[in-house]
């Protein structure tokens, strides 16, 4: 059996390297020709924690790349899935492109598995029409993994695979339960669509949950993380923790796919949304606030600490640090801040840096954005400066918090 995984980003590339460690004959395909390149010759392309010697264990045993597609028994879809932002709809266009091309390479029989989350629905309307009356079988199989924990995640998180038949769905969870130690519940295609963007919905609700709450308690003067610490203790109760803003690619996207398809009845959805997206200007406020008390007259001595959209990751898509240099741009601020992040070394945004110590030579206020290890466990880097620490993670006396 050959299998070939189409997308080798930040969920296609560990999966195939996972199967192929596995046993599974694996092809990575891949539209970018110097991504296909940089696999072929260097191994990894991003940070994730064990990455390096699954690659090695995947090599091994032989798993190739190309940017071609392959002819092959299944086919797993993982390409990005963007949302349209003036209709809030799902943009399918990577799907249906890599779709369409699966399907002028495999022959009938062929099983056709989109791991790409996508709201419910999408594969009725935008995948089941290109294949007409050919015999390819469907199935939906969304992932699950948190960047920072992927590998352990990808091995003991239980997953789901919708699929139109019972023996389509066993053969796509035989091949996931190569490497999957977890229950893998099987369902209808459309309840695996639904569930998957449920579930980040669900969180996206509790962090603007958590979120808000700051908000009220800073307007009170209360400690908002002392107030959910103790709320906490309650046997049902599991508030998050507030943050400058929620970013990645998937939970601050995949609750709008169902604003987008119910916009009458998503006001608790779209009001959560509205809450994370008016973090980055609350950050603001607070680093107004604080320049105020502190006497810091220019923008150029605010460092911003993080560039990724959380810890120990270098991934920035949408990231908190950029929503608020986004805001930044429509305020009037004499100069831009430093911004650095010790997990990206290429140029990203003005006023980068790329030494820490330097970093912090450049500022009087230093905005933590994201909790890295780094700053984590060397706060005493920081004494004798104004902070605004977003995560909560410094306990230096006299920090500012949310
Ligand atoms: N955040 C907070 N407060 C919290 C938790 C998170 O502000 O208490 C922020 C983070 O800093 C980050 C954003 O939210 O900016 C999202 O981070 P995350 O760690 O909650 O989630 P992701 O985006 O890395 O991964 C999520 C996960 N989904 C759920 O937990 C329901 C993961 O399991 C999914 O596989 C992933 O989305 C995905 O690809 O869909």
């Amino acid at each position: 059996m050959i299998v070939n995984v189409i997308g080798m980003g930040y969920i296609g590339l560990p999966t195939a390297l996972m199967m192929a460690s596995h046993g599974v004959n694996v092809v990575g395909t891949d539209y970018n020709k110097k991504l296909v390149k940089q696999l072929t010759e260097n191994g990894k392309v991003f940070e994730e924690k064990g990455l390096s010697e699954l690659f090695a264990a995947a090599v091994q045993s032989g798993i190739r790349f190309s940017s071609e597609y392959q002819k092959a028994d299944i086919y797993i879809v993982s390409v990005p899935t963007p949302y349209l932002k003036k209709s809030r709809k799902i943009d399918p266009k990577y799907v249906i492109a890599a779709c369409k091309s699966v399907l002028e390479i495999c022959e009938d029989g062929a099983i056709l598995v989109v791991e790409s989350t996508i709201s419910p629905g999408t594969i009725d309307h935008c995948v089941r029409p290109l294949i007409g009356d050919r015999q390819i079988r469907l199935a939906h199989a969304p992932e699950r993994i948190i960047p920072g924990n992927m590998l352990h995640e990808l091995v003991h998180n239980p997953r789901t695979i919708g699929a139109d038949d019972r023996e389509t769905a066993e053969i796509v969870r035989n091949l996931y339960a190569s490497f999957c130690e977890a229950e893998i519940v099987l369902t209808d295609i459309r309840t695996a669509e639904m569930s998957k963007v449920v579930e980040n919905t669900y969180r996206d609700i509790n962090i603007a949950f958590a979120n808000e709450l700051t908000k009220i308690c800073h307007e009170a003067s209360m400690d908002v993380y002392e107030v959910i610490r103790i709320a906490n203790r309650h046997p049902r109760v599991n508030i998050l923790s507030p943050g400058p803003g929620v970013g990645g690619h998937c939970i601050s996207v995949d609750p709008w796919f169902l604003v987008g398809d119910f916009p009458n009845l998503t006001q608790l959805i779209h009001s959560a949304r509205n809450v994370n997206d008016s973090m980055p200007e609350y950050v603001y406020k607070r680093i107004r606030e604080i320049m105020a008390e502190k006497a810091i007259s220019s923008f150029s001595r605010v460092g911003l600490y993080g560039l990724t959209y959380k810890e120990n990751v270098d991934d920035t898509r949408e990231s908190p640090t950029l929503q608020l240099l986004d805001v930044l741009k429509h305020k009037e601020v004499d100069s831009a801040p430093v911004v650095y992040d010790p997990y990206i070394k290429d140029d990203m945004v003005p006023s980068q840096m790329y030494d820490l110590t330097e970093f912090l030579a450049k500022t009087d206020l230093v905005v933590l954005m994201v909790g890295h290890d780094e700053i984590k466990n060397n706060p005493e880097c920081l004494s004798g400066k104004a902070v605004l620490d977003t995560r909560n993670v410094i306990s230096l006396e006299g920090v500012y918090k949310l």
